[in-house]
């Protein structure tokens, strides 16, 4: 009996310490707007953070026509930090129950006023639940044969109505859009959209958002239905109402993608080479779809403008993948949309200009699972939005975002530096200063990177920046990460845009030349917010020169939290809260009347712990005092190493116009 009952003693305890070992081994639940909702509360409780009024924004501007979300990101700065946490987390529970269409329209309906989208019922139900779907009356099989006839003719009639509609409406764009073999091509698209009615544009992104949506519907569909056995399809080469539709056989190594539209399925994972080629002699591009379904092997894909004026859908299951491209690819579209899936594998990418994750009078997305991958491009690209929307969504590995040094496409504010234009930026186009054109507002450009040690790296305008009227996102879950920049990055804007870059835990380390790291400028909103994370320690370093570090510039925001941590600060001038409200000395107007503010935050943890409420006075006190022996900041100005108490005097201003805030703990 003695012997049973030490047996149960032995079990039980054996059950409770592994049950004890396997909650200490969860993941901490990353509830990412949970982490940033206090925080700004607090930093809006001390300081009343004031927003940009529009109405005296708009002295200074041309823009009649502002999205209603860069509306209430100018009028409520912290309003970014929340719904930016909170649709990073609404992506993460859709990343994990592998749905790509709540993504693809979150992404187009906040880029652009979309109204039309929303849709009720998924249109592609009624193509998918037929029993046997008959053939469509234009069909020719060249070779093989189609061995589930119903799912691809299911597929076919899911998405024909709604590539149709596109059709309709981006055929009137093929005399605008022409061939992009250099950055200085995209002129043309500047001009036809600084001449338009925008009403007319928002029509046409509207349509294109909406059809593609409705395509990614029966994607999804289909694929849910034959992803467990791909091969059931058949191996067959067929023209089936309007499209081209191709299902690889095994020796289908390298396959020239037709420019008519096209299905292509690899069901046998073997290493395929794609290739797309997209403009016509006369050089005018006329609309098209492309969707590739790959279901594995070590792909190469070699594009050149495939996403000018078409819906091209990717997606590649597993694999070590290179994707080498011109403009307007992976993920990166000019009059239409495109998006890219990539499940899992160490995958490269490389391209010169829109692409990655961006739109220009369109949507483009790239989600990419899993893996070490390597982002390489110029301008325009990984998380960019021109009159439209992009995203770049990154779940999982360690990371490479290269946005080239050089002068492929040379910055105006300095000549032998690219304008990279990206990793969460958002640009409209400017032209106050041109005759016979009108200014147009800017998109949305996200960089959503959940988890690994990553490294960013940038010229001028980067990683979570806003020009003319966009809003630039750059978010971060997790990870000791490197962000570089040389001129308006981290966290920066200029004229009435926003750029937020957040990043939720790790030892970070941030290098930004000029107007960075939450920085305002005029009439625009950039914040920085650096998380500590639960376990780690969180110590970070920011390093720039000038006008950095929450610095409001010409009537502009600048905003900088960074929490937890001994971190390292180095700057030469204009930076911890500091403000000015022009460099350039022009005679004083009403840029005197609008306040221009900097704020500057280096938070402890303590005040951040959510069972604080539960604290009694004393306690809180001792964390206080714990915290305050294990927080050792160090700042630097040219140099020279300088107290808190220092720089607060240094920056302080007597005009009532020009607020600093500076708060150290
Ligand atoms: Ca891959
Ligand atoms: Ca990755
Ligand atoms: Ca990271
Ligand atoms: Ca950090």
């Amino acid at each position: 009996m003695k012997k049973i009952t030490l047996l149960v003693i032995i079990i039980i305890s054996f059950l409770f310490f592994s049950y004890v070992i396997n909650s200490l081994g969860e993941q901490p639940e990353q509830k990412y707007l949970k982490k940033v909702i206090d925080i700004s509360n607090f930093v809006k409780s001390i300081t009343g953070v004031p927003g940009i009024e529009l109405e005296k924004a708009r002295y200074f501007s041309d823009n009649f026509v502002i999205h209603p979300l860069v509306e209430i990101s100018l009028s409520d700065p912290l309003y970014n930090l929340l719904w930016f946490s909170k649709t990073f987390d609404s992506f993460s529970e859709n990343i994990k129950s592998r749905k790509f269409s709540p993504i693809f329209y979150a992404i187009a309906k906040y880029s652009g006023k979309i109204k039309r989208i929303d849709i009720i019922q998924d249109p592609s139900i009624q193509f998918f639940e037929e029993k046997s779907a008959p053939p469509p009356q234009a069909m020719k099989v060249f070779s093989g044969k189609i061995e589930s006839p119903s799912l691809i003719f299911s597929l076919v009639r899911c998405i024909s109505k709604p590539y149709s509609r596109y059709k309709s409406y981006a055929e009137k764009l093929t005399n605008y859009i022409g061939e992009i073999k250099k950055f200085e091509d995209q002129q043309n698209i500047s001009s036809f959209l600084m001449k338009k009615d925008l009403e007319e544009i928002n029509n046409i992104i509207e349509v294109s958002n909406t059809s593609f949506y409705n395509i990614l519907l029966c994607f999804e569909n289909f694929l849910s239905k034959i992803k467990d056995d791909p091969k059931m399809l058949g191996v067959f080469n067929a023209d089936i109402s309007d499209f081209s539709v191709l299902s690889l056989g095994e020796k289908d190594s390298v396959v020239v993608i037709p420019q008519t539209p096209t299905i292509i399925i690899d069901a046998f994972k073997k290493d395929t080479t794609y290739i797309y080629k997209r403009w016509n002699n006369d050089g005018l591009f006329y609309p098209s779809l492309a969707i590739i379904i790959d279901f594995g092997g070590n792909d190469r894909y070699v594009f050149e403008n495939s996403s000018v004026l078409s819906l091209v859908l990717t997606y590649d299951g597993e694999g070590n993948d290179e994707r080498i491209c011109n403009f307007t690819c992976f993920g990166g579209s000019i009059g239409g949309a495109d998006m890219l899936i990539d499940i899992s594998g160490n995958d490269t990418y490389k391209s010169l200009g829109i692409s990655q994750g961006a739109g220009i009078l369109g949507t483009g997305v790239l989600l990419d699972y899993d893996g070490d991958d390597t982002y390489e491009s110029v301008s325009f690209s990984q998380g960019f939005g021109g009159f439209g929307g992009g995203a770049l969504i990154d779940f999982k590995g360690n990371d490479k975002y290269i946005l080239k040094e050089g002068t492929e496409n040379p910055s105006f504010q300095d000549r032998t530096k690219n304008l990279s234009m990206g990793q969460g930026c958002g640009s409209g186009l400017r032209a106050d200063f041109l005759e016979d054109f009108k200014s147009v507002p800017g998109g949305l450009g996200l960089l959503f990177d959940y988890e690994g040690n990553d490294s960013y790296s940038a010229q001028v305008f980067s990683q979570g920046c806003g020009y003319w009227y966009g809003i630039g996102v750059l978010l971060d879950g997790s990870g000791n990460d490197t962000y570089k920049g040389y001129w308006y990055c981290q966290g920066t804007s200029a004229h009435f845009g926003t750029g937020v870059l957040s990043d939720f835990s790790g030892d970070d380390s941030y290098f930004c030349h000029y107007q960075g790291m939450g920085q305002g400028h005029d009439l625009g909103i950039g914040i920085l917010l650096d998380v500590e994370s639960t376990k780690d320690s969180d110590s970070d370093s920011f390093e720039c020169k000038s006008r950095c570090l929450g610095m409001g510039h010409a009537n502009g925001i600048g905003v900088f939290i960074n929490q937890g941590g001994s971190d390292f600060y180095r700057a030469d001038e204009y930076a911890f809260g500091d403000v000015t409200v022009d460099i350039y000395k022009r005679p004083p107007g009403i840029r005197e009347i609008i306040p221009t503010w900097g704020f500057f935050f280096d938070l402890n943890s303590y005040r951040f712990d959510f069972s604080r409420y539960e604290n009694t006075a004393e306690k809180s006190q001792e964390k206080l005092q714990n915290q305050k022996s294990i927080s050792k900041d160090k700042f630097l100005i040219r140099e020279k190493e300088i107290s808190p108490e220092e720089i607060k005097s240094a920056i302080k201003k007597s005009f009532p116009f020009l607020r600093t805030f500076f708060y150290s703990e």
